[in-house]
């Protein structure tokens, strides 16, 4: 954890001044780390300001094929992916991008030390419905030698050996968090002047809290021990909040304590959210904030992975409440 000193004095600094100060911590610390840091700021600032006119684009673009900078139209999540690539390919420090988006991953730079896997936009079925979506993001180091063809020791690491990872929630403001295992630290990005600014030094999850977050509607295919504990939330008395965008959900019980579920279902057998670009990074987060993220019988950080769009079982918040859960 980053000493409380040290925040206490940083509160409002400016991202990049945070990053640029807390540069030592990085094991390697070169400033490629916090350069890539500052190239998905400033990719999440522009596409920020694309979900926020995501409503206007039907009343200002012409019929629906090209925008104002007469580029084709395209779905916000694919455009995010666009912009994200774009702003690391131009950065240089990653050499591949493992996305949502992509069957495959991407190379970007054969000189590049980092492995970046990414949700660009995440929560697809809020985008069009003015409800809060994120991006998320799991930084690794390249194993292999730089200069050389990527390897798959490169981009299928465990979640344990990310070196940083965070998301960006555009919500009712827009905010920036990530870890780079020093502690958390939350950034809000003020309009006006299109900076991000610390708002929320080293973060802790609550050890408990009477939150759960699950998609009920799927409940009668969930597994006996998962339903075993829905009904002992209800019995407890607890409070049901579902929003369906994972950030979203995530970033309340970070703040307030609460757990977060996505069992397998009998449509999902091994769930439905993705382990390299979802689970990883929220797991490395929770856990960096006092919290816990299992699959239902093992840590995340410690699933090998075998694919890059591998579906796991995803059981993240307080630690106490994940512990319960498993207790199940
Ligand atoms: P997506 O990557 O297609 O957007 O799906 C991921 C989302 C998560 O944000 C959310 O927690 C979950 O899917 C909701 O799924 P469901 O509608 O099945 O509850
Ligand atoms: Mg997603």
């Amino acid at each position: 954890m980053v000493e409380a000193s040290r925040i206490g004095q940083s509160i409002g600094f400016t991202l990049d001044r945070f990053i640029k100060n807390n540069q030592d911590q990085f094991q390697y610390a070169s400033g490629e780390l916090s350069q890539l840091l500052r190239d998905i700021a400033l990719a999440s600032k522009v596409v920020n300001r694309e979900v926020n006119k995501a409503g206007l684009i039907d009343i200002m673009g012409p019929l629906g094929s090209q925008n104002m900078t007469g580029e084709d139209q395209q779905k916000l999540d694919v455009l995010a992916n666009i912009r994200f690539t774009r702003a690391l390919k131009k950065g240089g420090e990653v050499c591949a991008l493992i996305s949502e988006e992509s069957e495959s991953y991407e190379d970007l730079n054969n000189n590049g030390k980092y492995v970046i896997a990414i949700d660009p936009l995440d929560g697809s079925s809020n985008i069009d419905v003015n409800v809060s979506i994120g991006t998320i993001f799991s930084i690794y180091r390249r194993k292999s030698k730089i200069g050389g063809p990527i390897q798959s020791e490169d981009i299928l690491q465990k979640g344990s050996e990310q070196v940083a990872a965070g998301y960006i929630l555009y919500g009712s403001s827009t905010m920036l968090v990530y870890t780079t295992g020093h502690g958390v630290n939350g950034f809000t990005f003020e309009q006006s002047l299109g900076e991000y600014f610390l708002s929320h030094p080293d973060m802790e999850m609550p050890e408990t809290g009477k939150v759960y977050s699950i998609n009920e509607g799927a409940s009668n295919s969930f597994p006996e021990p998962v339903k075993k504990y829905l009904q002992f939330c209800k019995d407890s008395t607890y409070t049901a909040r579902y929003i369906g965008s994972l950030v979203a959900d995530f970033h309340r019980n970070l703040l307030k304590g609460g757990i977060y579920i996505y069992p397998s279902t009998a449509k999902d057998t091994k769930g439905k959210l993705r382990l390299m670009y979802e689970c990883n990074a929220l797991a490395f987060i929770s856990e960096q904030a006092g919290g816990l993220a299992t699959d239902g019988e093992q840590r995340i950080l410690d699933i090998e992975p075998q694919d890059l769009h591998q579906r796991t079982p995803f059981y993240v918040g307080s630690r106490q409440m994940v512990e319960k859960a498993q207790s199940f």
